[in-house]
């Protein structure tokens, strides 16, 4: 049996880290083995990336700079979970992947996506994700979430328009790749995007053979 890499997409506070446990508990009941992860992070060495990306006492950190450590964190995560969870049998469910990676350094930076193109084929070869769910919702309703937790890490500072263009970058790639996305209107309340989620995840199911039953 051949795994499958389930990536959940979003700006913040749209509720990727909510779900991720409902979404597991799903892929469970249809007698799936699932590796739950995220990025940046999913190993000690990505976990420790990610604390540099996010402290904000590196404002100062080059845009390329930025790109590297994000695909050095993912060259980690991939060699030492991603690759050997597929190999098992396991579905991979992660907490964003490369489409981030191309919506906030590509759209929100403004980095060619050329240029992202060549690392992601350096790093990952062929792999991509085989499912992309992206929660939507408007810019100030993530944000509003988001705020009413701790001290802003060095993203969350940045801008409304940032933000906006990441959301844009992300809505054009489910445009541009429909087979493998699904978008989500997470604008409604939780139990509203839990029965979305578990469509999109019964139907994606059953084309992968692992319909209830099946
Ligand atoms: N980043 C990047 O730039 N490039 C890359 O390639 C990658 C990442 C991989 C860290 O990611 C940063 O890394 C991220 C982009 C950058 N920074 N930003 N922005 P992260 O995924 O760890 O950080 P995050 O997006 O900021 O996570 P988040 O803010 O926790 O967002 P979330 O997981 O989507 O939201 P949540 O924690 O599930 O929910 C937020 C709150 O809203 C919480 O209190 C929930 O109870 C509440 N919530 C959620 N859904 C609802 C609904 N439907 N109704 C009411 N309340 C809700």
């Amino acid at each position: 049996m051949d795994g499958r890499l389930i990536t959940v997409e979003g700006i913040e506070g749209v509720g990727k880290s909510t779900h991720l446990d409902f979404l597991r508990r799903s892929l469970e009941a249809h007698g799936i083995t699932v590796t739950v992860t995220r990025e940046p992070g999913g190993t000690p060495l990505g976990e420790g990336i990610r604390a540099l990306l996010l402290d904000h006492r590196h404002d100062d950190m080059a845009q390329d700079a930025e790109l590297l450590l994000l695909f050095a964190a993912r060259a980690q995560h991939i060699a030492r979970v991603i690759r050997p969870a597929l190999a098992a049998g396991h579905w991979v469910l992660c907490d964003r992947f490369t489409d981030a990676t191309y919506a906030y350094q590509g759209a929100g930076r403004g980095i060619e996506a050329a240029r992202i193109a060549m690392l992601e084929e350096f790093v990952q070869g062929a792999l991509r994700p085989n499912l992309t769910v992206l929660l939507d919702a408007p810019v100030e309703v993530g944000l509003d979430r988001a705020g009413r937790r701790g001290p802003k890490d060095r993203f969350e500072r940045e801008t409304v328009a940032f933000f906006e263009r990441v959301r844009q970058g992300y809505l054009a790639r489910a445009r541009a790749e429909a087979g493998r996305f699904r978008v989500i209107d997470a604008d409604r309340d939780l139990a509203a995007v839990q029965a979305a989620l578990a469509r999109v995840l019964d139907e994606f199911c059953r084309r992968s053979g692992r319909g209830v039953g099946e």
